[in-house]
């Protein structure tokens, strides 16, 4: 089962709007086969791997780290593939939410006397698809939000001089990362300063993350790399109910897509935001910021995972924070994160949070 998550988290970011599953098949204490869903999401796991045992997986154990599934949609059920081939046992941690499975495809296996064994490494299984299982309960995806920051907590110098903080190192640790999430999200203000790309380079993904920007009034510039892009890597633009009408027009014309998202006060409301990019099909979203983006989705307690870099250098106070106000009086309102890992890459050091 450990190998079937794994398998499945290295396709991470590759199949949405469907969960990355992975899958392997086990005879007489052999491996026979194992696969991983496929990019855009189809074939599923399962039929793949029966493939590679053949006529090994009569009699076999087959470990997938999601109920099979029991619909037909452009592929026929992978319950019934698995009864054909004949396999004697299957193991999956969890539950499918999709309604069109959900429960069913552990029925019909146990109908068809396959015995079906369920929970084992269901916590770790629940972090990996948490995006998608979420997201099919009517839930949010998952978010990752990353912070590069100085010792102490900037992201730029009074100036406006950011590039580079973090070393290179981190920078590709950020680029696995992107290519692990089905789409990267910034702020407007951070699109404007930086003139990203977004795209998870030099990780040979079969397909790039989609790239969200986040600006209440759609006032990003037509020249900016993102935008010249938009034809080659799915670019989303999240904007506010009354975006000015020939920006509208001017972006749709270019290839991006839009979203008109209710506001918070003054604000995007992010929960709503985030709520129609899981019905767009993304199941893990990952946030580079800027600060005030990442203040709203901290307070608004939707992150998920929070990746901190933090560089060998002090900038102080005149630097720019790498959060904005969060609106704390007492620090029994702070969220608390959990402690999930600490690394070093090259000179920076990196630490993994998880929502408490
Ligand atoms: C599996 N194995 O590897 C995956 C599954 O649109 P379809 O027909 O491809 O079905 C998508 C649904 O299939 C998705 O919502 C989820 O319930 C399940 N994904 N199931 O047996 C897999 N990726
Ligand atoms: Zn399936």
């Amino acid at each position: 089962m450990a190998l079937a998550l794994a398998l499945g988290r290295r396709v991470q970011g590759q199949c949405w709007p469907n969960p990355a599953v992975g899958c392997v098949i086990v005879r007489e204490g052999r491996i026979v086969g194992r696969a991983a869903t496929a990019p855009g999401g189809r074939p599923h796991a399962e039929p793949q791997a029966l493939a590679q045992a053949g006529a090994a997986a009569r009699g076999a154990t087959v470990y997938v780290s999601l109920e099979p599934c029991a619909h037909h949609g452009r592929t026929p059920p992978c319950t019934d593939a698995l009864i054909a081939a004949g396999v004697a046992r299957v193991v999956a941690p969890v539950m499918d939410r999709d309604p069109r499975v959900s429960g069913k495809g552990f029925d019909r296996l146990r109908a068809a006397g396959i015995e079906v064994i369920t929970g084992i490494c269901a916590e770790e299984a629940t972090r990996d698809l948490g995006g998608f299982l979420r997201r099919e309960a009517g839930g949010l995806p998952h978010l990752t939000l990353k912070l590069a920051m100085s010792l102490d907590g900037r992201i730029a110098t009074a100036s406006g001089e950011s590039r580079w903080i973090t070393g290179p190192g981190a920078r590709r640790a950020v680029h696995a990362m992107r290519a692990r999430h089905d789409a990267v999200m910034v702020g407007a203000g951070t699109a404007r300063a930086d003139d990203p790309m977004l795209t998870a380079r030099g990780m040979g993904v079969a397909r790039q993350p989609a790239r969200v920007v986040v600006s209440r009034r759609l006032d990003l510039p037509l020249m900016s790399q993102l935008a010249q892009t938009a034809r080659d890597v799915p670019l989303w633009l999240c904007h506010g109910p009354d975006p000015d009408p020939a920006l509208a027009e001017a972006w749709d014309g270019i290839g991006a897509r839009r979203f008109a998202c209710g506001l918070s006060g003054r604000q995007l409301d992010m929960a709503g935001v985030l709520r129609d990019l899981g019905e767009a099909g993304l199941t893990r979203i990952f946030c580079e910021g800027g600060g005030g983006l990442a203040a709203s989705l901290l307070s608004a307690g939707l992150v998920d995972e929070l990746v901190v870099f933090s560089a060998g250098l002090a900038i102080g106070a005149e630097g720019l924070p790498g959060l904005g106000a969060l609106g704390l009086e007492t620090l029994a309102e702070a969220r608390r994160f959990r402690l999930e890992e600490v690394r070093a890459v090259d000179g920076d050091a990196m630490s993994r949070w998880i929502k408490g």
